[in-house]
C-alpha cells in the first residue's frame, strides 16, 4: 500500500523551520531532514512567537507522517461491517464516484438531504479555509456541521451581539495584564484556546513575576490551577451564576469604571436592573463559591492596574455557554478592561478575516433545524442534532453526508446514536486520511497529505494569537507522488461535482455559469497564491518575498486597541443587554438556589491531557506509551463512599449510554463531581488504527447527552452531566 520512506542515508542533512498546527498554539519547529525522512523535531528558538517552545505532540508529526494506517490514496469500501473491505481507487474515479452519488441524492431527495460535518483540524490546516468553500458551497445545504458547537459556538454569538461581528473576539493580553481570571480553560494542558499562546507556562510566570495574580476556576484542580495564586473549585455550571454575582458588585459597590467605553455603551440601567438577583449571597449555593470571595474576587479584578477575565471550554460546553460568555465580555466592559492594553483587545493580524470580509459577521435563527427545530448560527446548525436529522424519516431527511477533517462519533455527543445513524445512510465521503471510528461509515475516503507534506500559514489561529505575527512556512517534505492536498482534494470535487450536476440539471442559468468560472479560477491558484493576493490588501505592507525570507516568522508587536475605533466609525454601540439574555435571566434567577443534589448522582466533566488531541493523535505509540489517560478521576471521598479502591474498572451510567473504565482516586477535584478525557473508544469494530486499537478507552461522549445543550445557541452541554458511577460487577 505504501512506498517505502527513502532513508537515502548518503542525502545531506538539512534543517528546515516550520510550524505545528496540531493545536492553536501554532509553535515554530525546527526539522532535521534526510531525504524524504525526518530526523528530529525541535521547537524553533528563532521563532519570535513560541521561542523554542513545544510539547510532547510535536515530535508525534513525525509519527503520522511514517504512519502505516495513514492512508496515501482514496479507497472505496467494498461490503459492510464485518466483511467490509477497502479498495484502493484512482483520484479519478474517486471524484467521480463522490459527485454522481452526491448529485444524485440532492436530485432524488433535494439539497438538505446531503449533511455535512467539518471536524476540528479544518481551521488548522489552510487548503480547507481557502479552497473548502469551493466544493462545500455548491452543496447549498442547510445541513451544514461544525465543531464549533461542541465549542466555542457561545464566543461567536456573544461577539455577534455585543460587537456585530462573530470573529470580533477579544483576546487576553496575557503578556501585559496584572491580573487574570480564568474559568473553565486548562492551558497548561491545552496550550490555550482562543488565544493563541505558545509557551503559556512561561508567560503566566511572568505576570506573576511582575505582581500580577492569576486565578483559576476550575472543579478539578488542573494543572493550571496548579500554579495558580488561588483555585476556586467552583461547582460544575455554578458559572453563570457567579459570573453574574460579579456584575452585580461591580453595578451595586460602585466599582464599575468603563471609561473609555462608556460613550458606546447602551442599556446600563436594565443591565442592572436584570442582574439585581444574583447577589452573591443569592448564588453562593449555586456556584459553590462563598459571596465574600465573590465579593473580593470583583473587587481585586475591578481594582487591578489591568486585568482580564477570560473563560474557555468549562464554561463554554455548559447549559449556560452563552450566559458565561456574555457575563465575561460585560466583566470585562464593566471594569474598562476591553480594548486596551492589560485587558482583552481584537487583534490586528496580517490577514484580517473580519476587515477582509473572508468571514461575514454572522447570522442568527435564519433557519431552524427540522426535527428539534434549533436555531443556525453563521449557517450552520448545532451538531448536537446530526444523528436525529438522519435517523428521522420525512422530507428533509439526511441521506448523504460529507465529513471531513472530523471524528464526530467520538466528538459529539451522544456518538453511539451517531454511529448507528451514520451505518444507515445512502452515501458517506470522508475527507481523512485514516479509517476511523467515523471514517469506517464511509463508502469513500479520500485521504490528503500530512502537515509535514504541504504549505502552511495559519490563517484563523493568527486572528486569536496573545502578539500580532505573520509567518508562512512551506512544506518540509515534498508532496509524494500522487498524493493530494486537502485544498487539491476540494477543487477536484468542486469541478467534478459542478459537472455532474450540470449535465442532470441539463443546463442552467447564466449566474450558474458564471459561478462555475470563478470557481475553475479559484481553483487553480494555490493557497500561497491566495495569501499573497490577500497580504497585499492587508494592514501591514508585507510581501510573500518577506513571509519567505523569514520562515521563523515575524512580529507585527503587541496587541494594541482598536475594536472601540472600530465601533465608533460604523457608529455602533455596545448594547449591554441583547434581548435573548434578558429573557434568560428571569429563568436563571427562578433556580437559585438550586435543587438539592441526588446523593446517589455525581457531576461528571471532560479532561484534556498534554500528550493528546482530540479524536485522533493515539495512534502515535510514543503519545499513548505509560499509564493509561482514559481513566475517571473521583474524589477521594466519593471513592471511599462506594468502597472502591485506586485501578478499579468502575461502570459510569448516564441517561443515554454507559461505559466502564478504571477509576483514578485523588483530592485534586471537587467532591461530587467526576472527569472522563475525551476522544478515547477506539476498540470499534472496523477501525483501522493499529495502536490507538491497543490503548482503545472508552468514549466520554458515549455518556454525553445529545439532549443537553445551551438553550441560546444550541451548543453541546457536554460538562455537567449526572451520572451515576458503581464497581462494575455491583452496576445495574
Ligand atoms: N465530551 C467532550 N467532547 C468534545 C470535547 C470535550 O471537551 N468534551 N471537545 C470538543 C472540541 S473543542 C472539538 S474541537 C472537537 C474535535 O472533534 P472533531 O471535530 O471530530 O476533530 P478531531 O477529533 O480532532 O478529529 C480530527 C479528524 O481529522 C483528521 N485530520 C487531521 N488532520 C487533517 C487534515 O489536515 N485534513 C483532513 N482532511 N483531515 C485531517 C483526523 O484523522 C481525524 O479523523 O471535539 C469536541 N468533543
Ligand atoms: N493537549 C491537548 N491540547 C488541546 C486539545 C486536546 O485535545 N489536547 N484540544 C484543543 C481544542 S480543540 C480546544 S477547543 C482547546 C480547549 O482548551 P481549554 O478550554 O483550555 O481546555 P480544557 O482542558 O477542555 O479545559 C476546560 C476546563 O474546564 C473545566 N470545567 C469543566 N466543567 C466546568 C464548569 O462547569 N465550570 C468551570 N469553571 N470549569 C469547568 C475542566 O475541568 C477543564 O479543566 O484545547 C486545544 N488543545
Ligand atoms: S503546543 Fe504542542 S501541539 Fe500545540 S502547536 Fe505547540 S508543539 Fe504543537
Ligand atoms: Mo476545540
Amino acid at each position: 500500500m505504501q512506498k517505502p520512506l527513502s532513508t537515502s542515508a548518503d542525502a545531506p542533512l538539512e534543517t528546515r523551520q516550520g510550524v505545528c498546527n496540531l493545536c492553536e498554539a501554532i509553535c515554530g519547529l525546527s526539522f532535521q531532514v534526510q531525504g524524504e525522512h525526518i530526523v528530529s523535531i525541535k521547537g524553533n528558538d528563532a521563532d519570535p512567537f513560541s521561542r523554542g517552545h513545544v510539547c510532547p505532540k510535536a515530535v508525534a508529526l513525525k509519527d503520522v507522517h511514517e504512519d502505516p494506517d495513514r492512508l496515501r490514496r482514496p479507497v472505496k469500501r467494498v461490503g459492510q461491517g464485518t466483511d467490509a473491505r477497502w479498495v484502493e481507487i484512482s483520484w479519478d474515479e474517486a471524484f467521480d464516484l463522490v459527485a454522481r452519488e452526491l448529485v444524485q441524492v440532492r436530485q432524488q431527495h433535494g439539497a438538505n438531504a446531503v449533511g455535512v460535518y467539518q471536524g476540528n483540524p479544518t481551521v488548522h490546516n489552510w487548503g480547507n479555509i481557502t479552497h473548502g468553500p469551493l466544493f462545500m458551497g455548491q452543496l447549498k445545504t442547510r445541513n451544514r456541521f461544525s465543531a464549533t458547537s461542541v465549542d466555542q459556538l457561545p464566543h461567536h454569538l456573544t461577539s455577534y451581539w455585543l460587537y456585530g461581528h462573530q470573529f470580533l473576539l477579544p483576546i487576553p493580553d496575557i503578556d501585559r495584564t496584572q491580573y487574570m481570571l480564568m474559568l473553565g480553560g486548562n492551558p497548561l494542558a491545552s496550550n490555550g484556546s482562543i488565544m493563541t499562546v505558545p509557551d503559556v507556562r512561561k508567560r503566566l510566570k511572568a505576570l506573576q513575576a511582575r505582581g500580577g495574580k492569576l486565578v483559576v476556576v476550575d472543579p478539578r484542580r488542573t494543572e493550571t490551577a496548579a500554579i495558580a495564586d488561588e483555585h476556586l473549585a467552583i461547582k460544575p455550571s455554578g458559572d453563570a451564576a457567579f459570573l453574574l454575582s460579579m456584575v452585580h458588585v461591580l453595578l451595586n459597590e460602585s466599582l464599575a469604571k468603563p471609561g473609555h467605553l462608556l460613550p458606546l455603551l447602551k442599556d446600563l440601567e436594565a443591565l442592572k436592573a436584570a442582574v439585581a438577583p444574583f447577589s452573591p449571597e443569592a448564588t453562593a449555593a449555586q456556584s459553590g463559591i462563598d459571596s465574600a470571595t465573590t465579593r473580593r474576587l470583583t473587587r481585586e479584578l475591578a481594582q487591578a492596574e489591568s486585568g482580564v477575565c477570560y473563560g474557555r471550554m468549562g464554561v463554554s460546553t455548559q447549559v449556560n455557554g452563552v450566559v458565561c460568555q456574555w457575563a465575561i465580555q460585560v466583566i470585562n466592559i464593566l471594569t474598562g478592561n476591553l480594548d486596551r492594553e492589560g485587558g482583552a483587545l481584537v487583534t490586528h493580524p496580517a490577514i484580517d478575516l473580519v476587515k477582509t470580509g473572508l468571514i461575514g459577521p454572522g447570522h442568527v435563527g435564519v433557519w431552524h433545524s427540522r426535527v428539534r427545530k434549533a436555531p443556525e448560527f453563521g449557517g450552520e446548525l448545532p451538531v448536537s442534532v446530526l444523528a436525529e436529522e438522519i435517523l428521522t424519516p420525512g422530507r428533509g431527511q439526511i441521506r448523504a453526508m460529507v465529513t471531513s477533517c472530523g471524528n464526530p462519533v467520538l466528538s459529539t455527543p451522544n456518538g453511539q446514536q451517531l454511529d448507528q445513524a451514520l451505518a444507515q445512510l445512502d452515501f458517506m465521503v470522508s475527507v481523512d486520511f485514516y479509517i476511523n471510528e467515523t471514517t469506517r461509515h464511509a463508502h469513500v475516503i479520500l485521504p490528503p497529505t500530512c502537515f509535514v507534506e504541504h504549505d502552511h500559514y495559519d490563517l484563523v489561529f493568527m486572528h486569536f494569537a496573545v502578539r500580532n505575527v505573520a509567518r508562512y512556512s512551506p512544506a518540509i517534505l515534498p508532496k509524494p507522488e500522487g498524493a493530494l492536498h486537502d485544498w487539491e482534494i476540494y477543487a477536484g470535487l468542486a469541478k467534478r461535482y459542478a459537472q455532474h450536476a450540470w449535465a442532470l440539471e441539463r443546463g442552467g442559468t447564466t449566474q450558474r455559469l458564471k459561478g462555475m468560472l470563478t470557481r475553475s479560477a479559484m481553483s487553480r491558484l494555490r493557497p500561497d497564491q491566495l495569501l499573497a493576493l490577500g497580504l497585499r490588501k492587508g494592514a501591514y505592507p508585507l510581501r510573500m518575498k518577506q513571509l519567505r525570507a523569514a520562515p521563523q516568522g515575524i512580529d507585527l508587536g503587541p496587541l494594541r486597541p482598536g475594536l472601540v475605533q472600530g465601533l465608533s466609525k460604523k457608529g455602533r454601540a455596545i448594547p449591554l443587554l441583547p434581548a435573548a439574555i434578558a429573557g434568560e435571566l428571569p429563568m436563571l434567577a427562578a433556580t437559585l438556589p438550586g435543587a438539592a443534589p441526588d446523593a446517589d448522582s455525581l457531576t461528571l466533566i471532560g479532561r484534556r491531557d498534554v500528550r493528546s488531541n482530540n479524536s485522533w493523535m493515539h495512534n502515535s505509540e510514543r503519545l499513548v506509551s505509560g499509564k493509561a489517560r482514559c481513566v475517571l478521576w473521583m474524589h477521594t471521598e466519593d471513592a471511599a463512599r462506594r468502597g472502591l479502591v485506586d485501578g478499579q474498572t468502575v461502570q459510569i451510567i448516564s441517561r443515554v449510554g454507559q461505559v466502564a473504565a478504571p477509576v483514578f482516586i485523588t483530592p485534586d477535584i471537587r467532591p461530587g463531581v467526576v472527569s472522563l478525557p475525551h476522544g478515547w473508544g477506539h476498540g470499534r469494530q472496523g477501525v483501522k488504527l493499529g495502536v490507538a486499537s491497543r490503548h482503545a478507552g472508552v468514549s466520554l461522549n458515549d455518556l454525553t447527552d445529545d439532549q443537553l445543550t445551551d438553550r441560546l445557541s444550541g451548543n453541546a452541554a457536554l460538562n455537567s452531566l449526572t451520572v451515576r458511577v458503581a464497581a462494575l460487577a455491583q452496576a445495574t
